[in-house]
């Protein structure tokens, strides 16, 4: 996969989650989190939605942060007006392409959404500010209406066109084709938006970047309208599997859970148990099986390493899943000398009492402390 951006829209798209209020302050402290992390693009919520929107936009535009300033605006001139007024260094501009956005929101037919986004265009560029055109609902879409309207807005110089999977409907198979498709219609770069609805919004941003893409929309937890969008911890997750070194020297990946933590607060939210890297148990290993492994060499059972995100490793054992290995490692972590046969029996206790509850770590270390005691005690 080649080099891409993230466009981080946990400031638009992510205020569109249910539980999202973000006063002016937590936008500052989201921001900043984020460009601490490393982030290409900050997207804000567009200033023409608001009064308060538009403060806001403008006191984040101030902050001097190193990742560039997007908001994000309907293809109309209102808006764009109000917009490149903020200090935004770019607008994503966006408008519905789908036969049902185009029947049930807006009304508008295609010649009429190219004279738009030409007069739009024309205008932001005019400004000298960086612009992406980008459709809705871009898989409803008739795809000959979209590459022509692509084409137009290429030609015009846009910085990027936008593909949106608005609905969650796309698969992997088809991002890649649409996005393949449009590489070779237009010159300018590709950013990529994919909600989750069906759970393929990791998948299709990496397949949306194998076909070509540039750009990635994320937000932190993966938060957005109804079950949201591509989540920034899952991408990095996936794409540090595909290029481990290059993320490491782009992002400042121990920052991750402190952003995540930080909007979770934000929105009154847990991080989920199963989160991609920051998850309760992302790095913990049960099974007697795996556990040996892990000891022996963690590569066998992890395919991220989490001391490169600031995690710790952990090793269950109070249950009765349990091996011997992995209680020997316990043994020797707490520095108590026992036989390999005496450890086979501690861990055959522990399976028998854990077959009625599982046990905490604690008291697994004071069985083996209590065990080790008796075994020193006979041998005097
Ligand atoms: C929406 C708009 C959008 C826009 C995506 C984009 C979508 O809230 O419906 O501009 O890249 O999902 O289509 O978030
Ligand atoms: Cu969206």
């Amino acid at each position: 996969v080649r080099s891409f951006s993230i466009i981080e829209s946990t400031l638009r798209e992510g205020e569109q989650f249910a539980n999202a209020f973000f006063d002016t302050e937590t936008k500052i402290r989201i921001a900043k989190a984020l460009d601490d992390f490393g982030v290409e693009y900050i997207e804000l919520t567009s200033p023409a939605a608001s009064e308060q929107s538009r403060a806001d936009c403008e006191a984040i535009c101030k902050l001097g942060l190193k990742a560039k300033i997007l908001t994000h605006v309907r293809c109309h001139m209102d808006d764009a007006r109000i917009a490149v007024e903020t200090g935004v260094d770019g607008l994503d501009v966006v408008i519905g392409t789908s036969s049902f956005l185009r029947e049930f929101s807006h009304g508008k037919d295609m010649d009429y959404i190219i004279r738009q986004a030409t007069e739009v265009i024309t205008f932001i560029k005019s400004k000298g500010l960086e612009v992406r055109f980008s459709s809705e609902d871009s898989f409803r879409s008739d795809l000959v209406d979209l590459l022509n309207l692509y084409k137009t807005v290429d030609k015009l110089g846009v910085n990027r066109v936008g593909i949106a999977d608005t609905v969650g409907c796309a698969d992997p198979r088809q991002v890649y084709e649409l996005v393949r498709t449009l590489r070779s219609v237009v010159s300018c770069d590709i950013e990529c938006h994919f909600h989750n609805d069906t759970g393929c919004a990791i998948a299709n941003a990496y397949a949306a970047l194998e076909a070509g893409a540039t750009h990635i929309d994320t937000s932190v937890l993966g938060i957005g309208e109804r079950n949201g969008i591509t989540p920034l911890g899952g991408l990095i997750a996936r794409m540090y599997t595909a290029d481990k070194d290059g993320i490491k020297a782009k992002y400042r990946l121990e920052a991750l859970r402190d952003v995540e933590n930080l909007v979770a607060d934000a929105v009154q939210i847990q991080v989920p148990f199963n989160n991609y890297i920051t998850g309760y148990c992302a790095f913990t290993h049960k099974a007697g099986i795996h556990a040996k492994a892990i000891l022996n060499n963690p590569s066998t059972y992890e395919i991220l390493r989490p001391e490169d995100f600031g995690m710790t490793r952990y090793v269950s054992i109070g249950h009765r899943l349990t091996g011997w290995n992995a209680v020997k490692n316990r043994v020797q972590q707490l520095d108590l000398s026992l036989s390999d046969d005496d450890v086979k029996a501690v861990t055959a206790q522990i399976k028998s009492l854990a077959d009625i509850k599982p046990l905490g770590i604690e008291e697994v270390d004071t069985l083996l402390r209590k065990f080790h005691d008796r075994v020193h005690a006979i041998g005097t």
